[in-house]
């Protein structure tokens, strides 16, 4: 389970003042020495990621950040990057010790609610000084979750762990399927895999890999082939398959192939779906039509890398705009964590399809988009709507999307 995609785990994350033991409730946590203690505060510089199990939820990844306190030019920077963490973050830890709630607990507190993010206040050092009455009586009127342990005792870690299975069952987001509500047990998916010089040596990509897995685990069957094998396998089989599910980049062939009544997607938009908010990010992909030569649209892509030769990013999403407009709008790249303040300055943003990211990180950037006004769509739904795909992609899903009007 160690193996489980970063994505697909729950992330908690650890915030609280500096030196108040965020470090040691890690390490108490996670049963090592993951992370640096120090008397000295400020120890913690970059956060520290710790997969782990935390049955019977799963796999979790906590994450410890650095003081929210911090001060002086550095300790600027290492707020603005644990601040980064809260974009991910599906379960918070607020890390308070001896009975101390002050504006900066307060104020983090606040944050976490308007960004929907559940929190237990944990209250540490209870070895030193217990949990008072008062402060007890306190955190109820805030009607918050609590709990106090000893991160250096060991006192009371399991109940947290407890506490946090029971929190994130009752409150944390809930991803939606990727395709087990599209292809009853015992139905067949035929999945369409290119393998082409793009292909990964030797592997499937996420995408591909994560729909089988849940095809499997749903009890339905999957027929995967090249789409050179297309017609075969549809040919072969004596039901027409609940669903056919390609590659974007054989999009054209596929919907070419497949006749009409029998429903197609991609990867990509299952994706969509699964990562994002899918409604969102089709309104995003129809206001394409809207642009106008001199509006800028900004592409972000979650992964960092050096642009290879005919990058989807850098070179085919801004191509296929511009064929599809027939005018060069301007275009900005963010890559990775990386994103503007402002996003308001742009007409339209163009996202990666975050298979690497939990579904919290894409969601806080649509809201982002959403707050500035901004319409935001990602490059699968994007390349589906340009090639006049989207609506017919869109049928497998339950969701009305008579907002989509027509296809260009
Ligand atoms: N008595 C006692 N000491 C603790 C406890 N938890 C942490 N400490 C001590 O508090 C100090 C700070 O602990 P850290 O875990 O490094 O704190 P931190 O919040 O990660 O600090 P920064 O990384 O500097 O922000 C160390 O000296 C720890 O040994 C606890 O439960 N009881
Ligand atoms: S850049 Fe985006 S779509 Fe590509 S692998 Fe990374 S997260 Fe997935
Ligand atoms: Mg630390």
């Amino acid at each position: 389970m160690l193996g489980t995609p970063k994505g697909f785990r729950l992330h908690i994350g650890i915030y609280g003042r500096r030196n108040s033991g965020k470090s040691s409730l890690l390490n108490a946590l996670t049963g090592q020495n993951v992370s640096i203690v120090s008397e000295e505060e400020g120890t913690t510089t970059d956060p520290v990621e710790k997969p782990m199990e935390l049955q019977p939820i799963g796999p979790v990844l906590f994450i410890d950040t650095a003081g929210l306190d911090d001060i002086g030019s550095l300790g600027k920077l290492r707020i603005t990057r644990s601040r980064k963490v809260l974009e991910k973050t599906d379960l918070a830890i607020i890390l308070t010790e001896r009975n101390g709630w002050s504006d900066f607990e307060e104020t983090l507190w606040e944050e976490m609610h308007a960004l929907k993010i559940p929190v237990i206040v944990v209250v540490n050092k209870i070895d030193i000084e217990p949990l008072s009455p008062d402060f007890q009586d306190f955190l109820k009127k805030k009607k918050a979750s609590f709990i106090g342990v000893s991160s250096l005792t060991g006192k009371n870690i399991t109940d947290l762990k407890g506490l946090l299975v029971k929190k994130a069952s009752s409150d944390c987001l809930d991803s939606p399927p990727i395709v087990s509500d599209l292809v009853p047990a015992g139905q067949t998916a035929v999945l369409v895999v290119p393998i082409d010089l793009e292909a990964p040596k030797g592997r499937l990509i996420l995408p591909q890999a994560q729909t089988i897995r849940e095809l499997l685990d749903n009890n339905s069957v999957a027929l995967i082939g090249k789409e050179s094998e297309l017609s075969s396998m549809l040919g072969r089989l004596k039901e027409p398959p609940s669903l056919v599910i390609t590659d974007s980049q054989a999009f054209r062939q596929v919907a070419r192939e497949v006749p009409e009544d029998i429903k197609m997607t991609s990867f990509s938009i299952l994706f969509a779906r699964l990562k994002g908010d899918l409604q969102e990010l089709v309104k995003g992909a129809i206001q394409l039509d809207r642009l106008k030569e001199e509006d800028s649209v900004l592409i972000c892509e979650a992964c960092t890398h050096h642009p290879v030769e005919n990058d989807i990013g850098k070179e085919q999403i801004p191509r296929l705009i511009r064929e599809y407009l027939g005018f060069n709008p301007r275009f900005e790249h963010y890559q990775g964590t990386d994103f503007p303040d402002n996003v308001s300055r742009f007409s339209l943003i163009v996202h990666c399809g975050a298979c690497m990211w939990n579904r919290r990180q894409m969601l806080y950037r649509i809201l982002k988009a959403r707050e500035a006004g901004v319409p935001i769509t990602n490059y699968g739904v994007l390349i589906a709507f340009t090639l006049g795909l989207l609506e017919r992609a869109l049928l497998p899903f339950s969701e009305d999307f008579s907002l989509y009007k027509k296809s260009p």
